[in-house]
């Protein structure tokens, strides 16, 4: 007899925890369709959550721990395993102290609650400092950048919003769930839609487009600032009652005219003015900042804080449809204290600390130097849990050397990544689907205040774990089992959400609502920074050296700042622009995701490509002063000329082959992962 179930849960392969419905029989998952009950997804699923049984039952699961061995992996048991990474960081710890371990977590891995804080408190508990993320390559800059702005992250209203502005966003690859809401909104109400973007992406159709050379938003960002304050379209009273800053900025800004930054950012300046007009007019505009694009540049974290002066001028601040203040959950914290200093804290101090909040990261830009320089001190061994940094972080071969450089290196993956492959030994992680775990809408990315417990819904496959069980059995091994005294999820979801007041409610079969958006929060509440007020002009950014407004910086390559290497590579290289079928490097291994997505293309507009000889389709060279990669070209009209699109995340043809560590952006240390130089050649004249 076929016994059958249905369990909701929700997805955690990416950040937007989708709501599903897991179809069980049994014991095996048969079929995963979106959750409608879900208020937030509302059924939606993308094609990675429909394929979610080929993705748990896949080929390439790692079902058992395995040692490196002669070149090639042995199967060993939990207990060989457990012992030989005992052994190896004891090892490394008594030799070089306990610094010397850097741990590694990915965006799987920092989204998601049980995996950060286990991966937090092995951190704690061994005493190692260096707990290395994509926080410092993803979205903690911005979060930064806010934070010093208003006291508190606010998130982006956007449901409500009636000028909505995809800056650096394109929604059909990355978010499909907002892409549909707006032209869902579009179709009910009039909305303005603007979008900044270098390629003339999908929801461009539908909006004002201002195609702009990839790395000089903060021009444009400047020059709507002159044109709002200019022409007095600003919200006086506003910026008068609750900023500090504001004349400095009239004069800062006057500089910044539209016709400077149309030179800059290839914007005509009518353009540029008309923006302007329309983002200042509309009674709630929001602008949409893409998660990671305009912080992996040079100029990352002033693209931040510029956006938030636009919000802030116009006065879209905490009311419906704006920038809001948004709940966040309270949790129990499982860090401990230490006075230990990660890699890069005195290079990049905001980043580590500021005003007495001390970031639980380091800056994992700065790996391969610590390891290969031994600077600021020897890193030794590492644990990579949930992220594959051999191919997601810039410059590949150099973190190769670094990794290869390690004494000792641990892989917690349900799949063997090119990270995992290079390590000694490889510990199995189960899937989310095979243990409870904590979902959310992460305050990031939605504001959204809702969350569900994810439920178990098909045993452990093989002998994978879940990663909470592996970094206590770990720690145990080590002789710091007294700091992880939980035996089940049951246990560590009392202990985690003690604080949240929720608990209970979260064990029901749906989520709840935790918190309320609260709007015009400030005629109540002041700002939690030093003024007490919106920080337009920042003295910390000031007494550390910073500049205290925003201003515009070159990409560390373009053809302006370095004209010579220009000559060379005459092409503006972006990366990483999200395809709705592949999360990172994950998912390659899904047949049915494969299907619709064979291979990594470079995108460039026709002229392009005619200029430098190059044909629709066929395999190019793409190469950086790093290296090159092989890829087939695609010619795109929407693209804009002169620039050209690679995705990141494929194993072979990496992009991160040739993007480089050395320029980072000087606040946060993040990398430049769009707007470096290249030159594209046939592969076939090699
Ligand atoms: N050139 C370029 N590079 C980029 C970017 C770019 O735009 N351009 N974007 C960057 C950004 S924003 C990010 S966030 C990073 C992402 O970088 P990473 O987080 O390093 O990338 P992923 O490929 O998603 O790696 C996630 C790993 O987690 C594993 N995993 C899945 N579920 C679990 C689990 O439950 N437990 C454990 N232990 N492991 C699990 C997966 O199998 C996979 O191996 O990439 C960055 N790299
Ligand atoms: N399918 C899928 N979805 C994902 C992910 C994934 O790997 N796969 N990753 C998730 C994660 S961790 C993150 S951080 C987010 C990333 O999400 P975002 O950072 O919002 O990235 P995208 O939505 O892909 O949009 C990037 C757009 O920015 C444009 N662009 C590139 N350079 C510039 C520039 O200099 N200026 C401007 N104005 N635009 C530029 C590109 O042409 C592209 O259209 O996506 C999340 N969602
Ligand atoms: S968008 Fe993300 S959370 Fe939603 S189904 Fe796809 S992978 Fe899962
Ligand atoms: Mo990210």
């Amino acid at each position: 007899m076929t016994v059958k179930t249905v369990k909701n849960s929700s997805c955690m392969l990416c950040v937007w925890d989708c709501g599903i419905k897991a179809h069980v029989e049994n014991g095996e998952l048969v079929k995963v369709e979106g959750l409608d009950e879900h208020p937030v997804s509302k059924g939606y699923i993308c094609p990675r959550g429909e394929t979610l049984p080929a993705y748990v039952y896949s080929d390439s699961r790692l079902l058992h721990p395995y040692r490196r061995k002669n070149g090639g992996l042995e199967k060993i048991t939990w207990d060989q395993a457990f012992d030989i990474c005992a052994e190896n960081l004891t090892k490394v710890k008594e030799k070089y102290g306990s610094k010397a371990l850097a741990i590694f977590c990915g965006s799987v891995g920092v989204e998601n609650i049980e995996v950060a804080a286990f991966a937090q408190r092995f951190k704690s508990a061994f005493d190692t400092p260096n707990l290395l993320s994509v926080e410092n390559i993803c979205y903690r800059m911005r979060i930064l950048a806010r934070q010093m702005t208003f006291g508190r992250y606010l998130g982006e209203d956007y449901r409500k919003a009636e000028c909505i502005v995809l800056w650096g966003h394109n929604p059909d690859g990355s978010r499909k769930m907002l892409a549909d809401l707006i032209r869902e909104k579009m179709a009910n109400e009039k909305i303005e839609l603007i979008i900044i973007d270098p390629k003339r992406i999908p929801l461009a159709e539908k909006g004002m487009h201002l195609q702009i050379r990839p790395g000089t938003d903060a021009a444009l960002a400047l020059a709507m600032l002159h044109v709002i304050i200019n022409e007095d379209r600003y919200d006086k009273e506003f910026v008068e009652e609750y900023s500090v800053g504001f004349p400095e900025l009239k004069d800062h800004v006057q500089k910044y005219t539209p016709e400077w930054a149309a030179g800059i950012t290839g914007v005509p300046a009518e353009d540029i003015k008309i923006v302007a007009r329309i983002f200042a007019q509309s009674n709630a505009s929001c602008i949409l900042q893409g998660i990671n694009t305009l912080d992996q540049h040079q100029n990352g974290f002033q693209n931040s804080r510029l956006l938030s002066l636009l919000q802030i001028v116009t006065g879209n601040i905490d009311k419906p449809g704006t920038w809001v203040s948004i709940p966040f959950i309270r949790m129990s914290d499982l860090r401990l204290p230490t006075e230990k200093k990660p890699i890069g804290a005195d290079e990049y101090p905001i980043f580590h600390s500021v005003w007495g909040r001390v970031s639980p990261y380091g800056i994992a830009t700065l790996f391969p130097k610590a390891v290969l320089e031994e600077d600021p001190y020897p890193l030794k061994a590492s644990i990579v849990t949930a992220a594959n940094p051999l191919v997601t972080y810039p410059d590949s071969t150099l973190y190769r050397q670094a990794f290869e450089a390690l004494d000792f290196r641990v892989s917690i993956d349900p799949f063997i990544n090119e990270t995992a492959e290079l390590s000694d030994v490889l510990l199995p992680a189960c899937t989310f689907l095979e243990k409870d775990s904590l979902g959310y809408v992460y305050g990031v990315v939605d504001c959204e205040p809702y969350a569900m417990l994810r439920k178990k819904v098909i045993e452990p496959i093989g002998e994978s774990r879940p990663d909470w069980w592996i970094w206590s059995e770990l720690a145990k091994r080590m002789g710091l089992g007294e700091y992880f005294p939980w035996s089940t999820e049951e246990e560590i979801f009392d202990h985690l959400l003690e604080p949240s007041g929720f608990r209970d409610e979260l064990k029901e079969e749906l989520g709840i609502f935790f918190g309320e958006k609260q709007y015009y929060r400030y005629k109540k509440r002041e700002f939690s920074t030093p003024s007490k007020k919106i920080e337009i002009y920042s003295d910390t950014l000031a007494e550390h050296g910073y500049d205290p407004l925003p201003g515009y910086v070159e990409p560390a390559q373009s053809p302006i700042s370095t004209p010579e290497l220009f000559k060379e590579y005459p092409l503006i290289l972006i990366s990483g622009a999200r395809q709705v079928e592949y999360a990172h490097s994950q998912q390659r291994n899904i047949p049915a995701l494969r299907a619709l997505n064979p291979e990594p293309l470079a995108e460039m507009h026709p002229a392009t490509a005619e200029r430098y000889g190059l044909i629709d389709g066929e395999m190019v060279n793409i190469s950086t002063q790093k290296g090159t990669v092989k890829m087939r070209l695609k010619a795109n009209e929407a693209m804009m000329t002169g620039v050209v699109s690679v995705p990141h995340g494929w194993g072979r043809a990496n992009v991160n082959l040739i993007t480089n560590v050395e320029t980072r952006e000087p606040i946060t240390g993040y990398p430049d992962f769009k707007a470096i130089l290249c030159r594209i050649e046939s592969a076939s004249s090699f």
